[in-house]
């Protein structure tokens, strides 16, 4: 449990952290090691590597070729069974609890269990909450589910405390990669006040305020994608 167990610690300590978010669909192996370089000299602390629709095998040669130039650890957040490999360093083992499409609930889990009994991967389970940002965004067309809606803050609140309820270990609150409104401050307060487990918090966040707003707010981790793709130099911003 060394990935989870450190998350923890960091939280303990009064760290925020912040992860990478790397699509294999858009990170070529020729592109990674110009960008992992960057990564390297940022405040990233995790990368995370998945995709909506990535094709196979894709994720893992990307998986390798990452590992040879970072420490950081690298964690899947996988949109498929088929992302799933024991070169990265967890697992984020979700479970969309927002949604009610019984494949993305436990279906896919149970078709990765005959992968994973054979891989020493570390399995965090995690509540994966989808909340509606302005767009259909990626996840709510590949996993045919609908998003919680943002004006309705208890129902996101109590989502996330059934999945702390279920024994889950992380909470996630996603926007969807590219999304018009990042999880706004009021839904990352409101949901912070009710777990005791880490939360995560991403989609579209953008800029250096909205990061601090995110984890002012009460995110202990926040995943920032599109924003690095976009522009690179984001990564210097960030450092100032
Ligand atoms: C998407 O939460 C992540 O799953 C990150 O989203 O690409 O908008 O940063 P962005």
């Amino acid at each position: 449990e060394k990935i989870y167990q450190s998350i923890n610690n960091s939280i303990l300590k009064g760290e925020k952290l912040l992860a990478v978010l790397i699509d294999p669909d858009k990170m070529s192996i020729e592109m990674a090691s110009n960008f992992i370089s960057k990564v390297n000299n940022s405040k990233a602390t995790h990368i995370f590597v998945g995709g909506s629709t990535v094709e196979d095998s894709a994720t893992e040669k990307l998986v390798s070729e990452i590992k040879k130039q970072t420490r950081i650890p690298i964690v899947l957040f996988p949109g498929d069974v088929s992302q799933i490999t024991n070169q990265a360093d967890a697992l984020l083992f979700l479970s969309l609890i927002s949604g009610r499409n019984p494949e993305y609930l436990i279906e896919k889990h149970i078709a990765s269990v005959s992968k994973l009994r054979k891989m020493h991967l570390e399995v965090i389970p995690t509540g994966y909450i989808l909340i509606e940002s302005g767009h259909k965004t990626a996840v709510q067309r590949v996993t045919k589910t609908e998003p919680l809606s943002r004006n309705n803050i208890q129902q996101i609140v109590d989502t996330a405390k059934a999945g702390e309820l279920l024994g889950m270990k992380l909470i996630y609150l996603e926007a969807g990669s590219g999304a018009f409104y990042p999880i706004s401050s009021e839904i990352i307060k409101s949901v912070k006040k009710e777990i005791s487990i880490p939360l995560i918090v991403g989609g579209g966040i953008r800029t250096k305020e909205q990061l601090l707003l995110a984890y002012n707010s009460g995110a202990d981790l926040v995943v920032i994608g599109t924003a690095f793709e976009d522009d690179e130099s984001f990564f210097e911003e960030l450092k100032n």
